[in-house]
């Protein structure tokens, strides 16, 4: 009983510390995707970014990744880009809470659909992770009083 409320407890902490990475776009990697902007808008939003997980952009072909300004990414206006890397893969650590954004500014891949957006900021996920931290907390606390107890 006490063993499996502390491999419970290990496993959520885990669960809520692990930075994970992610290859955008899982199987249609860093392409033109075939229906326009929703395939990396949908891929976004199944995935629950945190501070510290490493986004993959693997691609074969000619296309690049920038990181740049919510106006830019709007306009797919690839000069001025924040970072610009030409080489595959390209890896980005999400170090800050702030939402980012990506395009390929190879032609007009980015209007073709080739861009997407990292959003930190999900309440959907900050409510989750504070789910699990507050279930871990108190599973901590009952497996500690167990331990004192007996
Ligand atoms: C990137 O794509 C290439 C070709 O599809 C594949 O061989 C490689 O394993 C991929 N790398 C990652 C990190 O997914
Ligand atoms: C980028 O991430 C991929 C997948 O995890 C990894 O295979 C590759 O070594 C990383 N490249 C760099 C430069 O960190
Ligand atoms: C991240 O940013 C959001 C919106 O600005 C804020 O509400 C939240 O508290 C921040 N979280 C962290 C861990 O900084
Ligand atoms: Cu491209």
């Amino acid at each position: 009983m006490i063993w499996c409320l502390i491999a419970l407890v290990l496993a959520l902490d885990l669960k809520a510390t692990t930075a994970e990475t992610f290859i955008v776009g899982d199987g249609i990697e860093w392409d033109i995707p075939p229906l326009g902007s929703i395939a990396y808008r949908t891929w976004a939003r199944s995935k629950d970014f945190e501070l510290g997980d490493t986004i993959v952009f693997n691609w074969t072909g000619t296309h690049d990744v920038a990181e740049v300004t919510r106006e830019n990414y709007d306009s797919c206006t690839g000069t001025d880009a924040i970072d610009l890397r030409q080489t595959s893969p390209a890896n980005f650590t999400l170090t800050t809470n702030s939402t980012r954004y990506f395009i390929c500014t190879i032609s007009n891949h980015c209007d073709l659909g080739q861009k997407v957006t990292i959003n930190m900021g999900d309440q959907w996920s900050s409510a989750s992770s504070l789910a699990v931290g507050a279930l871990s907390a108190v599973l901590s606390t009952i497996a500690i009083s167990f331990l004192t107890f007996f």
